[in-house]
């Protein structure tokens, strides 16, 4: 076991840090207040190759492991939550076609999600069925040489601005969770309606809402795995999508704790500096220490997706304890600026409404429990 960084990874961490410093962390604050998608940081992520460092060189990536993937939400989540949500879902559409697709479907989709000249999403969750996966409605009806998709999905995260998305759809509607397809559908499919915005609280510079299929045919050739292995297939890219919302959690906390530590030296009380008083010390302290253990989960997720082995229960542990180690240290930093951190003016009070979205999005803190906990008393 190994707690150094290779030099790659050292060298995309390096990258990963001065691209966000410089093209992402400034627009952070305009995002939030326009809840506007940040299209001109997409084009210089595709200019500097940021959407195909984990996958094969083959499909123009740079052939890295899962921790450089992990290292790269985490340094864009340090600038940018809204960004780092948008590339972690793009991943939920990127990495199953990876895994999952035929060299047809790989040749046809991999290059532009790896390049990021499109971008994707996934979409599980419905207005009736987040928890509940197995709940789904969407329907898929095989028709000759098509599948006829009707349903609605909820909460997907790139849903107007991708151009490729994985659908659950139940195919054997009686099969519960074995009944249960994934489809690649392309955006501009007759019957494929993009539906409304959601307004929300945080991350609000992603784009969030939803998708209605209705009488929507897709080729047969874009089931993706086999009929019936849909859920399966969902469950492995949220390992990855866990992993990945766990890392950009910690940039999320890095940020807070950051600007805490610069209030704090700035910052007189009683004649001195805020940061010299031990309430504020140890408030630090517990900043660092939480963020250390949790980006070690994070790593550790990482490192056992890279040897090939399942890898949920480190996914679901990594990323409960980030989100719930992201909340307090955002929270903690607004305590650090007094009045200040409660004002608009500050952006403590913008990751704390980030942040939240890490306790519900992609496995609830309550859904990671049963995970972790069902794995435990096996
Ligand atoms: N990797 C591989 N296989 C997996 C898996 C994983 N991560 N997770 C589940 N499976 C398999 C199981 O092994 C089981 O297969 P077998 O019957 O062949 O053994 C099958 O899938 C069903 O699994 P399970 O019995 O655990 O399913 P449940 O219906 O009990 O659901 C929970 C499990 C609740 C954990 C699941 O529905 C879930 O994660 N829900 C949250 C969904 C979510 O995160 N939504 C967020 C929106 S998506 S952005």
């Amino acid at each position: 076991m190994n707690f150094k960084l290779t030099t790659e990874q050292e060298m995309i961490k390096n990258m990963v840090r001065e691209f966000t410093e410089k093209e992402v962390a400034p627009y952070d604050g305009e995002m939030d207040k326009k809840g506007e998608f940040p299209w001109h940081i997409i084009d210089k992520m595709r200019e500097n190759d940021i959407f195909g460092i984990p996958f094969p060189e083959e499909y123009g990536g740079a052939g890295a492991d899962a921790i450089c993937e992990a290292i790269t939400l985490e340094e864009l989540g340090r600038g940018s939550a809204s960004v780092a949500i948008t590339l972690d879902a793009h991943m939920l559409c990127a990495n199953p076609m990876h895994l999952f697709g035929t060299e047809e479907q790989k040749k046809k989709y991999l290059p532009d999600l790896v390049s990021g000249k499109k971008l994707g999403a996934f979409g599980l969750t419905e207005p009736c069925a987040g928890s509940d996966a197995a709940g789904i409605q969407t329907m898929a009806k095989l028709e000759g040489d098509h599948y006829v998709l009707n349903g609605r999905k909820a909460w997907i995260t790139n849903f107007s601005v991708a151009d490729v998305y994985i659908i659950a759809a139940k195919t054997n509607p009686d099969a519960g969770v074995k009944g249960i397809s994934a489809f690649i559908v392309e955006k501009g499919t007759p019957g494929f309606i993009i539906g409304d915005k959601e307004d929300k609280m945080g991350v609000r510079g992603s784009d969030t809402g939803e998708l209605i299929f209705d009488n929507c045919k897709i080729p047969k050739e874009n089931l993706l795995g086999s009929e019936g292995q849909g859920f399966k297939i969902a469950m492995i890219a949220l390992d990855s999508g866990r992993m990945g919302v766990g890392a950009f959690g910690v940039g999320i906390a890095q940020h807070a704790m950051e600007e805490a530590i610069k209030y704090a030296n700035q910052r007189t009380a009683f004649g001195k500096n805020i940061g010299k008083f031990q309430a504020i010390q140890f408030m630090i302290a517990d900043m660092a220490t939480e963020i250390a253990a949790a980006r070690n989960l994070v790593y550790a997720a990482a490192f056992k997706r890279d040897c090939k082995e399942r890898f949920s229960l480190e996914a679901a542990m990594a990323k409960l304890y980030s989100a719930e180690a992201a909340m307090k240290i955002t929270k903690n930093a607004i305590q650090v600026f007094g009045g200040y951190g409660y004002s608009r003016e500050y952006p403590v009070e913008r990751l704390l409404r980030d942040a939240k979205i890490l306790e519900i999005g992609e496995g609830t803190s309550e859904i990671l429990r049963m995970v972790i906990g069902g794995s435990m008393v096996k």
